[in-house]
This record gives structure tokens, C-alpha cells and sequence, in this order.
């Protein structure tokens, strides 16, 4: 069999990520660090999804900055332009296309259960815009446009699949087979982690308190304060169980980035105190950002091959998804040009 038939013959694994500032340590352990296994057994693609991103105010000089810088860190995680199409969402005018389209065939009453815009809507209350409501329906033209077969996110993305499984079902349902129907790929260990500074809530990029969230640039001496000065316990017992959300989180974190479970790390820590815990977890995340933070710098001291690489990916993703665009426009009865 020729490598361009095998080629074909590969499931399809999509992502995207919001260019809303650093990634955190939660993005990479809940996605971006396993994305780059799935090069080898899957078709790949990844994006970023600027047209998210402004469903939330956007400064727009550092939303261009954070574009770059994260692209620049998605090459540094081990994303090979050779092997994924990487591309930016606002450069491939499809997204934007279907999204709308997919608009009409969502309902007004599944878009408001989505637990992302009620919180999204607390925190921005001066700011609930309708895209903020219809984001579902650009995710799903970004899933669906590409005909993936698995989309590895973080736990919080879940409903956001099932409804874009919904979505495809339905457009199915009334003009045959369409769309693949795709599936989430949530990771077993790191899909949430926890704020360190407040344990119940999701570690988020967009936090304001900056002790609760690990950037992936941080400097190894702030990484260590942030874990140093983590929210724990007064029991001084390193063991995952209810109501120890701060321990819960650290171990978590640490099993995500050395592999180990969490009988082993009971084990190790048996009898030492909170202090040995925290500077061990802090020092195993420093260990596993250090090599991607030298190929970040590197990379973001050469612009030029940067814009290469997000153009030839546009080009890719422009072309790939077109083909399921034309589909859609004549099965709904858009007249060909
Ligand atoms: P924002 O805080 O701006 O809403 P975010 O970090 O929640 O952003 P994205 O940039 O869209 O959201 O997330 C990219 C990926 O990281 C998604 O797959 C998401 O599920 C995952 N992710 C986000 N936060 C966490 C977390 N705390 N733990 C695990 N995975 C996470
Ligand atoms: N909503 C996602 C980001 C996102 C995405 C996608 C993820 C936009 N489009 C398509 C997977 C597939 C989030 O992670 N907050």
C-alpha cells in the first residue's frame, strides 16, 4: 500500500486552544502535552481559536502577541508542522462560514444549558454578547469541518463535544451523512486541574489572582513560590481523599507529570510533611517545563519561520475543510456560483 493511501486511511484527532493568555499548567496537562503522541497514530490538527477569544474583550496589540507566542509554544510541546496541519482560525474563513450556518440548527434552549456561558456570563456580566451564547456553534464548524474522528480536550470541554455531536446528528438526520460524529478524548490524569490558590475551581488562564495558576513561561523561581505557597490542609497527610482538594490537586499534578499513581506517591511521601510534597511537585513541573520553555525561546527569536509555518497552514486547513463546506452549501440549497 502506498504511504499516501495509509495516509488516508488514519482517524482524525482535532484541537484548538484560546490565545486568552500563556497556557497554563491545566491546558498542558489536560491537553497540550499528550497532543503531541497522537502524531504518530492519528491525522492531526491543531488550531488556535482566536475568533473564540474575543467572546471575551480582547486588548488587541496583546491578543496579536499571545497569537504568536502561542504558536510558538504549541511548536515548543512537540506540534511538527510536518506531520499536523497548524493553523490559526481566523485565517481560514471556513470556520466562520459554517459556524453560521450551524447557527441554524442549534437550538436556543441547548445553548443555554451550556455551563461555560452561564459561568462565562457571571464573570463578564458587562459583556454577554451573543457570541459568547453561539460559541458552541463555531466550535462545532471547527470539529465538524475537518471530519475529526476524536478531539482531545480538557474535562471542562465535555458538553461542548456532546452538543457538537448533537449538531452533526441532527444535520445528519436531515441531509444524510454529512459530518463524521466525533468523539472527546478527555486524558485520564491532569483533564482538571485545580487553581493552587483556591482548589475548587478550575486552574483558568483568565484568572486575576496569579498565585493560583502555573504559565507555562514562568520562571522555574516563581514556579517553585507558586507550589511553596499552594492552598493545603491541616491534617499533614499526603493521601488523595474527599475534602482535600488542595492535596488532591498537588497529586494530581504530580502523578500527571511523572506518571506515577497515586498509591505510589502515598508511598513516598508516607510520613514526610506537606513542605517535602509541595517542593517535589514544584520541582517535577519545573523538570518537565524546562526543555519546552528553551525551545519557546528559540523559536520566538525567529519570527519569520513562525509566519511561515501559520501561513502554509492556512493554506492546508483552507483547503481540507472546504470540501465538507461545498457539501454543506449544496445540501442546504445554496445556489453554486
Ligand atoms: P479561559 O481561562 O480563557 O477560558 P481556558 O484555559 O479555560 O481559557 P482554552 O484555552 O480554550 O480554555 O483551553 C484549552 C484546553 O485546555 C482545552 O482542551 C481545555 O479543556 C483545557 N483546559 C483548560 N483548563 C484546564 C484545567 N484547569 N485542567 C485541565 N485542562 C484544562
Ligand atoms: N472551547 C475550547 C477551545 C476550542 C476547541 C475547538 C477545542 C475552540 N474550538 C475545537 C477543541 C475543538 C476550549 O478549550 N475552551
Amino acid at each position: 500500500m502506498s504511504e499516501e493511501i495509509k495516509k488516508e486511511r488514519k482517524k482524525r484527532s482535532l484541537s484548538l486552544i484560546q490565545p486568552t493568555s500563556i497556557p497554563t499548567l491545566g491546558n498542558y496537562l489536560g491537553a497540550m502535552k499528550g497532543w503531541s503522541s497522537f502524531q504518530n497514530d492519528y491525522d492531526t490538527v491543531f488550531g488556535i481559536a482566536d475568533l473564540h477569544s474575543i467572546t471575551v474583550r480582547q486588548d488587541p496589540k496583546k491578543l496579536r502577541q499571545q497569537t504568536i507566542e502561542l504558536y510558538a509554544l504549541l511548536l515548543s510541546v512537540g506540534l511538527d508542522p510536518d506531520k499536523s496541519i497548524l493553523f490559526i482560525q481566523s485565517h481560514v474563513p471556513q470556520h466562520s462560514q459554517l459556524g453560521w450556518i450551524l447557527n441554524c440548527y442549534t437550538m436556543f434552549g441547548e445553548l443555554n444549558r451550556m455551563t461555560q456561558f452561564k459561568d462565562k456570563s457571571q464573570q463578564h456580566s458587562d459583556n454577554v454578547n451573543s457570541g459568547l451564547f453561539t460559541y458552541p456553534c463555531l466550535m462545532a464548524a471547527d470539529i465538524l469541518l475537518y471530519q475529526a474522528d476524536i478531539v482531545p480536550v480538557g474535562a471542562d470541554q465535555k458538553q461542548h463535544l456532546e452538543i457538537t455531536r448533537d449538531i452533526a446528528e441532527r444535520f445528519n438526520g436531515i441531509y444524510g451523512n454529512v459530518f463524521t460524529v466525533p468523539e472527546a478524548y478527555i486524558p485520564k490524569n491532569g483533564a482538571r486541574v485545580m487553581s493552587l490558590a483556591d482548589p475548587t475551581r478550575k486552574m483558568s488562564k483568565s484568572d486575576p489572582n496569579p498565585k493560583g495558576t502555573v504559565y507555562l513561561t514562568d520562571e522555574p523561581s516563581v514556579i517553585m513560590k507558586k507550589f511553596k505557597s499552594a492552598v493545603t490542609d491541616s491534617e499533614m497527610s499526603v493521601r488523595y481523599a474527599e475534602g482535600k482538594d488542595g492535596i488532591n490537586n498537588l497529586m494530581t499534578i504530580y502523578s500527571a507529570v511523572t506518571g506515577k499513581d497515586f498509591d505510589a506517591i502515598e508511598s513516598e511521601f508516607a510520613g514526610k510533611g506537606y513542605g517535602d510534597f509541595k517542593k517535589a511537585v514544584g520541582e517535577a513541573v519545573v523538570a518537565e517545563l524546562e526543555p519546552v520553555q528553551k525551545k519557546y525561546n528559540e523559536y520566538m527569536a525567529d519570527k519569520a519561520y513562525l509566519q511561515e509555518q501559520w501561513t502554509k497552514g492556512a493554506e492546508i486547513a483552507s483547503k481540507v475543510s472546504q470540501r465538507t463546506l461545498d457539501k454543506v452549501m449544496k445540501k442546504v440549497g445554496f445556489l453554486q456560483k
